[in-house]
């Protein structure tokens, strides 16, 4: 199984999840059938944190994307925006058929997530840039006194901009408690691991340190994912942090726990076919 991404010696399975997290990894999965390549690990740890805000935390309206008073979602790791597609499909912000054309030319739905795709707050994917677009959006929502909620996504390899904690400070200088910072934290970037790469532990007490209220939660646990962020904001003060731990490559035993699935090409027809009926039989 699985020959054709010579991932064949590596035990071939499905790690634990429920029927939900099945469907939006078909979805993802959905999203490679056009193009074969993509974000595949950077968008599987991804799927518990987002799933969970879309299904129980935030408030939107697909069919008014632009509603004045919606909670902003921002993905500052744009890569992992296979993720982000497969939800608005599944909640209607898009017609999942147009998965098929992730990245393929005059798509909307490029490797990195644009605001031309309704549901994408913020064109990202240069790495620091996000979270602090999120940052503009929160301080605008409190002069206009609106409820709006900022999530903000960021991957613990993003942190090693430096932009991110400017950010933090501005953050904190400004009392932004509507403002969540949310790390996928799957220890794991582009060429390595983030210990490896430029460490940066103590991550919790950095967050602290910097001003926010932080906690930590099983980033792929559904139930503790929603307990945590019912409880935001952390604090009447200071903005809030998550630090989410995850596992690159989230579902799929053999690109789990490395950077080799960050970016995957040459997935062919029988390789997705595989790992889609692995989320069907396990
Ligand atoms: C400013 C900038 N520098 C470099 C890159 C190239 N790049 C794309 S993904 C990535 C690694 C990101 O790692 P992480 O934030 O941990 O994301 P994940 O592991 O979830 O994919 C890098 C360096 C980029 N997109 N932007």
């Amino acid at each position: 199984m699985l020959e054709s991404t010579q991932e064949s010696n590596v035990a071939q399975k499905v790690t634990s999840m429920d029927e939900r997290s099945r469907y939006l990894r078909k979805l993802i999965l959905k999203g490679l059938e056009g193009t074969k390549k993509g974000h595949v690990g950077s968008a599987l740890s991804l799927v518990e944190i987002i799933r969970v805000l879309y299904d129980d935390i935030m408030n939107y309206r697909p069919q008014e994307p632009m509603w004045p008073d919606r909670d902003r979602f921002i993905l500052s790791k744009g890569h992992g925006c296979l993720a982000l597609y497969a939800v608005l499909a599944d909640k209607g912000f898009i017609d999942p058929e147009e998965l098929t054309t992730y990245t393929l030319e005059g798509s909307r739905l490029g490797g990195c997530s644009e605001n031309i795709v309704p549901g994408v707050e913020a064109t990202t994917g240069a790495l620091g840039h996000g979270f602090a677009v999120g940052l503009g959006m929160a301080l605008a929502a409190r002069i206009q006194k609106r409820p709006s909620r900022v999530y903000a996504v960021l991957g613990d390899g993003e942190l090693n901009e430096g932009s991110i904690w400017e950010g933090a400070l501005f953050a904190a200088k400004h009392k932004l408690t509507h403002l969540t910072a949310i790390i996928d934290c799957n220890k794991f970037q582009i060429a390595g691991s983030t210990k490896d790469i430029l460490n940066l532990e103590p991550l919790k007490d950095k967050w602290v340190s910097f001003g926010f209220a932080v906690q930590e939660v099983d980033g792929h646990d559904v139930e503790a994912l929603r307990r945590v962020f019912k409880k935001l904001p952390f604090s009447d003060e200071k903005p809030s942090a998550v630090i989410c731990h995850t596992i690159k490559g989230k579902g799929f035993s053999f690109a789990e726990g490395t950077h080799k699935w960050h970016w995957k090409s040459g997935l062919d027809e029988p390789t997705l076919s595989q790992m889609k009926s692995l989320l069907e039989n396990e």
